[in-house]
């Protein structure tokens, strides 16, 4: 079997555990958390930095790489892995969510999605086999199911369905899946903040065993502690023998918490978009480097970072080529904010690894 996931320890106090993830290219030790690589690149960052920050599996958009450059040139190259000169895992995701997020006069029915390109205005229809066809012709190791996400002010009855039919829409996606052996398709696991749709969704999508499962539908605009609620209720319901992705989530709080109910991997757009902001993450706190109290400070970020950035260059260097926009800055931030949040799920892999989780991670737990 190219896939399977081995769980190595259980956290005694919590439903947290520590595990390996085995893909054709390679293996994912979890909890973990994959750098957000939308077109392709994470941006800013080189492959053979992303292997220094000890980056194991990144995503990638399907929605992103068929607008551009689209996915037969990507194929052509030899697939994805290839063309971006990263040879361990890469997870696609399907597409569903980002043409709801980014695209104009998009129109959802039963069949698929139609929208207008924001690259050249034509109209595209996606529909769960479109989307398997790019995500096979792209050849990520972990691809994910076309799924509906509702907004979070959607009603009960509107989330309903959008749960019901992104349950057709898989099973759709797994006919139209070609390369199961190479490439694990993920189901997604829908119900907004109703718990009763997420033990509904959750039971539909165990049925028909797959390799892995993603909870989505989470950190789209609810209220933060109803982001715990959900997920504490839904991933403790999905197999213990199957990795459990949450999708687009990636603070550090957040990260403990669905980890503390059994999460095992994190994708966030948090470390680079930060980077590119001017904003660090640094010991748990996200931190202005723009600020005049960093002018003369001559202390790396964070001195126990093994990153380039923290390794060679001040808070003050820094400070000064953010406030130039020199892009070295922002580079070096990213790099810093990538390395940092997957230290930390590192750390936390450790820490269930010695049953020690608790007793080093707890206070996140308590604290809101
Ligand atoms: N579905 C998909 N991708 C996603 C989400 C989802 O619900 C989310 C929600 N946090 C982020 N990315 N396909
Ligand atoms: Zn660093």
């Amino acid at each position: 079997m190219a896939f399977s996931y081995y769980i190595q320890a259980n956290c005694s106090h919590t439903k947290a555990r520590a595990g390996i993830f085995t893909t054709p290219h390679g293996t994912v030790e979890t909890p973990r958390f994959m750098p957000v690589g939308t077109l392709a690149t994470v941006k800013g960052i080189t492959p053979r930095q992303l292997k220094d920050a000890a980056a194991q599996m990144i995503l990638a958009n399907t929605y992103h790489l068929h607008l551009q450059p689209g996915e037969d040139i990507v194929e052509s190259a030899g697939g994805l892995h290839k063309f971006m000169a990263w040879e361990q895992p890469i997870l696609t995701d399907s597409g569903g969510f980002q043409v709801f997020s980014l695209s104009e006069l998009r129109k959802i029915s039963e069949e698929g999605v139609t929208f207008r390109s924001p690259r050249d205005g034509r109209i595209i229809n996606m529909t769960p086999e479109h989307s398997i066809k790019i995500q096979n012709a792209l050849g990520a190791d972990v691809i994910m199911a076309f799924d509906e996400c509702p907004p979070a002010d959607a009603s009960k009855a509107e989330v309903a369905a959008a749960t019901e039919r992104t349950y057709r829409w898989l099973k759709r996606c797994i006919s139209a899946h070609q390369k199961p052996e190479k490439q694990a398709l993920f189901g997604i696991v829908q119900g907004g903040i109703y718990l009763d749709l997420r033990s509904q969704s959750v039971a539909d999508l165990v049925a028909l065993d797959l390799p892995g499962y993603a909870i989505g539908g989470v950190s789209v605009g609810e209220k933060p502690e109803l982001i715990n609620a959900t997920v504490q209720h839904t991933a403790p319901l999905l197999p213990a023998d199957k990795p459990r992705y949450l999708m687009g989530v990636g603070t550090y709080r957040e990260m403990v918490q669905a980890i503390a109910s059994g999460v095992d991997l994190f994708d966030c757009v948090i470390p680079t978009r930060f980077g590119r902001h001017g904003t660090a993450l640094v010991n748990g706190e996200r931190i202005n480097i723009k600020n005049a109290q960093y002018k003369r400070d001559y202390k790396p970020l964070d001195e126990t970072c093994p990153c380039y950035a923290c390794q060679n260059f001040s808070r003050s260097y820094l400070n000064h080529l953010v406030k130039s926009r020199e892009m070295l800055g922002y580079i070096l931030l990213s790099l810093h904010n990538i390395t940092e949040l997957i230290r930390f799920t590192q750390k936390i892999r450790t820490a269930i690894l010695k049953d020690n989780f608790m007793v080093e991670f707890g206070n996140w737990l308590s604290k809101s």
